[in-house]
């Protein structure tokens, strides 16, 4: 597997976006996508679903993005283990995506449905996001999953909902960021859009400055 990885100075960098089924992570690239744009970043997508391609079908029909710059990986029915344990089939797309439009620079993984306990392989991905939604319940930071306290950035998704699913979300706020021991929580709102550039920021923040500052490093050290 070694021989498929990228090397970490070289190629677009890569995000994973993990979270429980129908929290909204489609709905984050659809928002994703066209603020990266805006800013002049190129991205590519690569979807994982179990034995379809609904989501990457979703986001080559949405007139976002061209077609051809969203890959689908089909997880069968383990959707962990092609984003932790073996993510070769993954490593391989991005791979195979970053040959094919040298101009990226940035591939955003989409995992397949999976529950509070998926991570993401380093292998895989450079810095990776966990998207829960409110309508989940507002116990979901205190049952601590893995995904939940591993991940960079923890998303708090469908704030408009709160209202209706008796969730305080202040209170779901401060919860998640203490058993994240103060690491960062954003919450947003994918259909009206909000919070949607504290993530852009994060992400040419932590990922996008730090890979461009590291190449220049490695072109620095080759003179
Ligand atoms: N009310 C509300 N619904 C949302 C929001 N984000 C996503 N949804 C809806 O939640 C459902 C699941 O979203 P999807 O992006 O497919 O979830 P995924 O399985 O995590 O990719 C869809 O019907 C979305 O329209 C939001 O912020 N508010
Ligand atoms: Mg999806």
């Amino acid at each position: 597997m070694k021989n498929l990885e990228l090397s970490p100075l070289t190629g677009p960098a890569r995000v994973g976006i993990g979270g429980p089924v129908g929290s909204g992570k489609t709905a984050l690239l659809e928002r994703l996508i066209p603020a990266f744009q805006k800013r002049g970043i190129e991205v590519g997508v690569i979807t994982n679903d179990l034995v379809t391609t609904e989501d990457a079908d979703r986001l080559r029909k949405s007139g976002l993005i061209a077609p051809e710059r969203v890959m689908a990986v089909e997880a069968g029915a383990c959707p962990h283990t092609v984003i932790r344990e073996d993510p070769t089939l993954n490593i391989e797309a991005a791979e195979r995506m970053a040959i094919q439009f040298p101009e990226l620079e940035m591939i955003m993984i989409e995992s397949g449905g999976d529950n509070l306990a998926s991570t993401f392989s380093l292998d895989l991905v450079d810095l990776w996001m966990f998207v829960i939604d409110v309508a989940g319940g507002d116990d979901i930071p205190r049952k601590r999953g893995p995904g939940v306290l591993q991940s960079d950035l923890l998303v708090i998704n469908k704030t408009d909902l709160a209202p209706y699913v008796g969730v305080n979300l202040d209170a779901m706020l401060i919860e998640a960021k203490r058993v994240r021991q103060q690491r960062p929580v954003v919450s947003i709102n994918c259909r009206a859009g909000e919070g949607i550039d504290y993530i852009v920021d994060y992400l040419i923040r932590n990922l996008l400055f730090k890979s461009s500052a590291a190449s220049t490093q490695a072109a620095n050290s080759d003179e």
